[in-house]
């Protein structure tokens, strides 16, 4: 899969795509990430990026002819999709991130400080994602979250231990409690159950602890999950314990 990233900071993705697994997978060849420096679109001699908006106002906005030359060059006639990346935008999360895996290219545009002017939006970009409900300086961090997430779950780029399709997340849950050695520190212990070597006890443990996760810290997950019979028998189980502590 192939990211082509539009944006006036280049320099900010150094670090996060060239490190452990990002870092391994573009250099496997499994995926490719380009940054373009919008800047490099320009068409005057002082290069400029931005104007004034029309209406009068704060801050500055990115040109159109710009941006529309450089999307333009960077998707060539590969009819990648378009993504912009704002706080106005559909929020991200692990399905759209699974959906994702399905486009051998994307564009990612990144705006800084200043917004796009309206009419990118409105004839070239596909899709508008935001990370969360919170205002960043720029699309940049959260165009590399985007990669990271949709990365991970391309074929071969985790190992087989660390494979993807283990996520808990995956099946929309919180994860499960995780514990290494030693089995008693400072009289602090590791469940029994793990010790025990019985596949199916912890199989079922570790789901009913993901399912007290969700249920205490995200119950909004639980809403839109379909529960299997056993998830449901856990679950009531769960909810029997806090309400036999509150009896
Ligand atoms: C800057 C500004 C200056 C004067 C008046 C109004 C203004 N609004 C903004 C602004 O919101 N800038 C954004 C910065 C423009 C788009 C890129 N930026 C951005 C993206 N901030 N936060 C995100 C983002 C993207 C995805 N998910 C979460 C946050």
């Amino acid at each position: 899969m192939h990211f082509d990233v539009l944006t006036l900071f280049p320099e900010m993705f150094g670090g996060p795509l060239k490190a452990s697994i990002i870092g391994k997978a573009r250099a496997n060849g499994l995926l490719g990430v380009n940054v373009w420096n919008i800047r490099d679109f320009a068409y005057d001699k002082h290069r400029i990026v931005d104007d004034a908006p029309y209406g009068g106002g704060a801050g500055m906005v990115l040109k159109v002819d710009v941006l529309a030359r450089a999307i333009e060059a960077v998707r060539g006639h590969s009819q990648a999709p378009i993504i912009y990346l704002s706080p106005q935008g559909e929020v991200f999360d692990q399905q759209i991130a699974t959906e994702l895996t399905n486009e051998p290219r994307l564009v990612l545009l990144c705006g800084h400080y200043e917004e796009i002017d309206e009419r990118i939006r409105e004839h070239w970009v596909d899709r508008e994602l935001s990370i969360g409900d919170y205002v960043l300086t720029g699309g940049e961090l959260p165009a590399m979250v985007v990669i990271d997430a949709v990365a991970r779950l391309l074929p071969g780029v985790l190992g087989d231990a660390t494979s993807s399709e283990q996520d808990s997340f995956q099946d929309g849950l919180l994860d499960y409690p995780h514990y290494t050695r030693p089995a008693s520190y400072r009289g602090l212990d590791v469940p029994e159950v793990l010790l025990s070597g019985h596949h199916e006890l912890i199989r079922r443990w570790r789901l009913k602890e993901a399912l007290r996760r969700t249920w205490l810290r995200r119950p909004d997950l639980l809403n839109t999950k379909e529960l299997s019979t056993e998830e449901l028998l856990l679950l009531r189980e769960i909810e029997e314990e806090y309400s036999a502590e509150r009896r």
